[in-house]
């Protein structure tokens, strides 16, 4: 294919791809079961407020996660707003800052503070060990990130939590369709969140769901979703409005029906690129334990730029140029966005491993938009742009 650096796009050349590949293109699944839907909904004109679809795609989560409660909502961040309030969290919840910024502004959007503590170089999620060590008298919960659908250490928090009496809750807006030693994610601490925005795997245009196996907690969110309403012109507790529309739910229930399929894609991609990348020195895929059940969404590499002598950055750079858009989740990180660079200006020195993987993550495309020829040919851009060992001194000359 490329046989030296001036038929890379960004030195001059044609981009090898002609139409952008994104990380996060949606799945579409079934259009025809889709539109039958909506035609659906639109017969019996209802188009909100539990109707319907909504209920069917609350039951059919809970089956498939085997969790007493789904409340589907309209989004994952005031899924997480509507967990944190119910739960009664207030002073300091420890949170990872290596995690999209909704988990931190769903926190201080109720003048809670987020104490954002370091994650494991290994798994990209909360060190348990070092959440104990941030534990205050103001400390009234954790929030572990399964991110990537990788679980957080969920024993050990459980434990951590339980021992210092705080509330244990899980952002797995990520982690649908993965287990934690055999069991779905989505059963573990007092609720757990998924988002099921356009670019997760599955979809409902924008949505979320909280799932949770208490009662109380199931009975206080929906009031809470619902205005508080509790019957007609009956509100019985402080509320917002977090509901699911129709439309989402018919989208929610044909992602559903192709699960399956969508997972199987992005196995295969993964293993694509796990093939294509494998022994490049300085480049790391981030693994999947192959004995859970994973959902691969997300194509994560670790860029070690003391070995590829070619940044991050650079590879981001050269990958847009050729029409790839990779990303660099989450740079620079949640402590360097404001508000919290402004309230605590030197949170990152507490927080070196975060530091670290917001200089070298970066995320590839996936998913049914993306072919394994697709695949191949971004991981041969990658191969040639690292043996070519170009690095930004020689080309800025500073
Ligand atoms: N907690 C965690 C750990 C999360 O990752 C998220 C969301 C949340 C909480 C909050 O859940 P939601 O309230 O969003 O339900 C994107 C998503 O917007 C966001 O949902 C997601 N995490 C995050 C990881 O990724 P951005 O800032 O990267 O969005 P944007 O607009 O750059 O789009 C991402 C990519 O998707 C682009 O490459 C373009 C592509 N795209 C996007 C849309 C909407 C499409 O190809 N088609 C589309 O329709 O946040």
């Amino acid at each position: 294919m490329i046989k030296n650096l001036s038929e890379f796009a960004f030195f001059g050349g044609e981009p090898k791809f002609q139409e952008k590949l994104f990380v996060g293109r949606p799945n579409v699944g079934n259009r025809d079961r889709l539109l039958t839907r909506i035609n659906d909904m639109l017969d019996r004109r209802w188009f909100s407020n539990s109707g319907a679809f909504v209920q069917e795609f609350e039951h059919r989560v809970a089956d498939y996660l085997g969790v007493k409660h789904c409340i589907a909502v309209c989004n994952g961040t005031i899924a997480l707003e509507l967990v944190i309030r119910a739960l009664e969290l207030k002073g300091e919840v420890i949170i990872p800052s290596f995690t999209f910024i909704a988990t931190a502004h769903a926190l201080q959007w109720q003048e809670i503070t987020p104490v954002f503590c370091d994650v494991d170089p290994k798994t990209h999620t909360l060190n348990p060990w070092r959440v104990e060590s941030l534990i205050t008298p103001r400390t009234s919960g954790i929030i572990g990130v399964h991110v990537w659908g990788q679980s957080c250490d969920v024993e050990i928090l459980t434990e951590i939590a339980d021992k210092h009496h705080l509330k244990l809750m899980f952002d797995a807006s990520h982690a649908f369709g993965c287990s934690y030693r055999g069991k779905m994610l989505g059963n573990f601490g007092s609720a757990e969140v998924f988002s099921f925005h356009a670019t997760k795997f599955i979809n409902t245009f924008e949505g979320g769901a909280i799932v949770t196996n208490n009662d109380e907690l199931n009975q206080k969110i929906r009031l809470m979703k619902n205005f508080g309403f509790s019957g007609f012109d009956n509100v019985i507790y402080l509320g917002t409005n977090g509901k699911m529309s129709e439309i989402s739910a018919a989208m929610g229930l044909t992602s559903l029906e192709s699960l399956q399929e969508f997972i199987e894609v992005n196995r295969r991609n993964y293993k694509c690129y796990q093939e294509g990348l494998s022994e490049i020195p300085g480049v790391r895929l981030f693994p999947v334990d192959d004995a859970q059940q994973h959902n691969y969404q997300y194509v994560v590499l670790e860029i070690d730029e003391n070995q590829t002598r070619v940044s991050r950055d650079l590879l981001v750079k050269i990958l847009h140029a050729e029409n790839v858009i990779a990303r660099r989740y989450f740079y620079p990180g949640c402590h360097r966005m404001e508000p919290y660079r402004s309230y605590f200006p030197h949170a990152g020195l507490l927080l070196p491993e975060t530091e670290k993987l917001t200089q070298r993550v970066l995320i590839l495309p996936t998913g049914t938009a993306i072919l394994e020829d697709d695949v191949s040919k971004i991981c041969q851009i990658i191969r040639l742009i690292i043996a070519s060992q170009i690095n930004e001194y020689e080309l800025t000359g500073n």
